[in-house]
């Protein structure tokens, strides 16, 4: 599946990305207003986001759970902020 996601000053949108369990996940992530970061270290997503560019992440949601993700590049006041949560939705 694919998700559009926006990094801005300071935090993502949407914060709380849900995913079904054993899909492959499509992040298709954007940012206008500087360079953001987004890590997911529990799927080894790590990625740095430049302006005006659409960067693509892509892993497997092989594990169920609420799992953090966040800004991992050093970008102003507001950089603690940028912060999320997916959840892989356990399949029956
Ligand atoms: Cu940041």
């Amino acid at each position: 599946m694919e998700v559009l996601v926006r990094a801005f000053n300071w935090g993502f949108e949407p914060s709380t990305i849900e995913v079904n369990q054993g899909e492959w996940v499509r992040l298709v992530v954007s940012t206008q207003d500087g360079v953001h970061g987004l890590a997911i270290p529990a799927f080894g997503v790590s990625q740095k986001l430049e302006p005006g560019k659409t960067t693509v992440a892509e892993f497997k949601a092989d594990k169920a759970g609420h799992f953090p993700f966040y800004c991992n590049v050093s970008c102003g006041s507001g950089h603690s902020d940028m912060r999320g949560t997916l959840v892989v939705k356990p399949v029956p």
